[in-house]
């Protein structure tokens, strides 16, 4: 069957890149992108763009008709930061979204989904170092709290919809193409730019908070295999575990310092300190390696050469 591929927040700092390899892949005439946000340009002049509330189901309902979708790809959410500050706004969003997409799913047929968790799914009881895949779960913010419910539902729909749902639990984020949402990882983005811009730059996590992170090319390759892996190979409906590098604010402003000669890193912890309490240091990501293949190729240095790189010789 051709693939008709509806990628719902396709401006956030995932949507903008994943939306480019899936249209590589699939034909640009079959990813449509859609938001309440106008995309950047290349998302905007690449292919269908519509302007869409996930909120609202009909409008929802009437994309899907209009192109025939048979595979959604479901990014709009409140993360971290920004839903502790707005806590029903965030659940109505992260719920509410992802149960219009798999009710409508169920009652148009569409077979196929993809929906991102976190690593904010664990909380303080969780063991830190080389989290499993099934462990304590516990999680104490509002944003862990509406993911570990959707990692529930997609695994409920999974197994009694009869849809074909896969998720990975994407550690923080690092890319330069898009600036990261409000999450307590989005330090680790900004750092860069600033370090470029003042040599300089005021972290709101304490220096020795080791969380697991992923470079942006190593999320969209796993975003993608898992969702073109064989479906037997699939054994978990809830999420899986991915790991890329783990490292602290520390650890990256002296990787930083590597490059940018003289830069100054100071520490400041705000209340998004808090939201990382707990959140793993390290993930064990042994199932989805068993599974479908997966395995990360950046780390810390690797990974800080090519944003520089990109930073100072692509768009800033
Ligand atoms: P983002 O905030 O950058 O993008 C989300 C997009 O959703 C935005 O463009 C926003 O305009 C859109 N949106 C908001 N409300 C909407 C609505 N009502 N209808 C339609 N669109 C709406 O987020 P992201 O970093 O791209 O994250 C995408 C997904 O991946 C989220 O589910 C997030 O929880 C998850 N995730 C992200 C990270 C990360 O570090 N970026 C880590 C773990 C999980
Ligand atoms: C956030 O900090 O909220 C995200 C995440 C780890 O889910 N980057």
């Amino acid at each position: 069957m051709k693939e008709k591929i509806l990628v719902i927040g396709a401006s956030g700092q995932i949507g903008s890149e994943l939306i480019l390899k899936l249209r590589a892949s699939y034909g640009s005439d079959n990813v449509i992108a859609s938001d309440i946000k106008i995309p950047d340009y290349e998302v905007m002049e690449g292919g269908p763009f519509e302007l869409l509330d996930i909120l609202n189901k009909q409008a929802l309902a009437n994309v899907l008709s209009k192109y025939k979708v048979n595979q959604i790809y479901l990014l709009a959410a409140l993360l971290s930061a920004t839903a502790e500050q707005h806590p029903e706004a965030a659940w109505k969003l992260n719920m509410d979204g992802l149960l219009n997409v798999l009710s409508l799913c169920k009652s148009n047929g569409i077979m196929k989904v993809f929906w991102p968790s976190s690593i904010a799914v664990f909380g303080p009881n969780t063991q830190k170092d080389n989290t499993p895949q099934n462990t304590i779960m516990d999680p104490d913010t509002v944003y862990g709290i509406s993911k570990l419910a959707g990692e529930r539902w997609c695994e409920y729909y999974s197994r009694k919809g009869g849809i074909d749902i896969r998720s990975v639990r994407y550690p923080g984020l690092i890319s330069y193409k898009s600036s990261p949402g409000g999450g307590a990882t989005d330090y680790a983005v900004h750092i860069f730019y600033e370090a470029l811009k003042k040599k300089a730059y005021e972290c709101f996590l304490r220096e020795d908070t080791v969380l697991p992170m992923m470079y942006m090319p190593d999320a969209v390759v796993a975003t993608i295999q898992l969702m073109e892996a064989d479906s037997g190979s699939i054994s978990v409906r809830s999420s899986y575990n991915i790991s890329g590098m783990s490292f602290a604010p520390i650890d990256l402003a002296k990787e930083i310092e590597k490059h940018v000669g003289g830069f100054v890193c100071t520490y400041k912890p705000d209340e998004r300190q808090a939201l990382t309490k707990g959140w793993p240091n390290s993930i064990d990501d042994s199932v989805a390696k068993q599974d479908w293949g997966w395995k990360a190729s950046y780390d810390l240095p690797h990974m800080t050469k090519d944003m520089f790189a990109n930073l100072r010789f692509g768009k800033i």
